[in-house]
């Protein structure tokens, strides 16, 4: 299944031209949290909360998991999203001195 309308049997001032319409989908890109000794437990639920729109009960599921494994994925954003996000959580966690970590690696 093609993600692009193929349109290269028209033809365009006598050339013909493989044309496409611009609908190619964005790459993806996982925002990872890293688990380390010091951040409380319930200023990652908060984050995972307030920037990644998760409800409490999936927040708590999401930092247990990070706790226990080291890794976990807070969400899959576009690029600038992914990065924006980042920036903003490790501004955050350094403005309350907490170590928390996040990553982002392409899906
Ligand atoms: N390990 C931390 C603690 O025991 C909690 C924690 C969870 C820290 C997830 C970071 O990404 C993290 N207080």
């Amino acid at each position: 299944m093609s993600e692009n309308n193929d349109k290269s049997d028209e033809i365009d001032g006598g050339l013909a031209l493989a044309k496409r319409t611009k609908t190619k989908k964005p790459a993806l890109y996982r925002v990872l949290m890293l688990n380390d000794d010091y951040t409380p437990m319930e200023f990652v639920v908060l984050i995972l909360q307030r920037f990644f729109g998760h409800n409490n009960q999936t927040a708590h599921k999401i930092m247990l998991h990070v706790h226990q494994k080291g890794v976990g994925v807070c969400g899959v954003y576009t690029y600038e999203v992914a990065e924006t996000k980042i920036n903003q959580v490790m501004t955050f966690a350094r403005q309350n001195e907490h170590p928390l970590q996040l990553q982002m690696e392409k899906e």
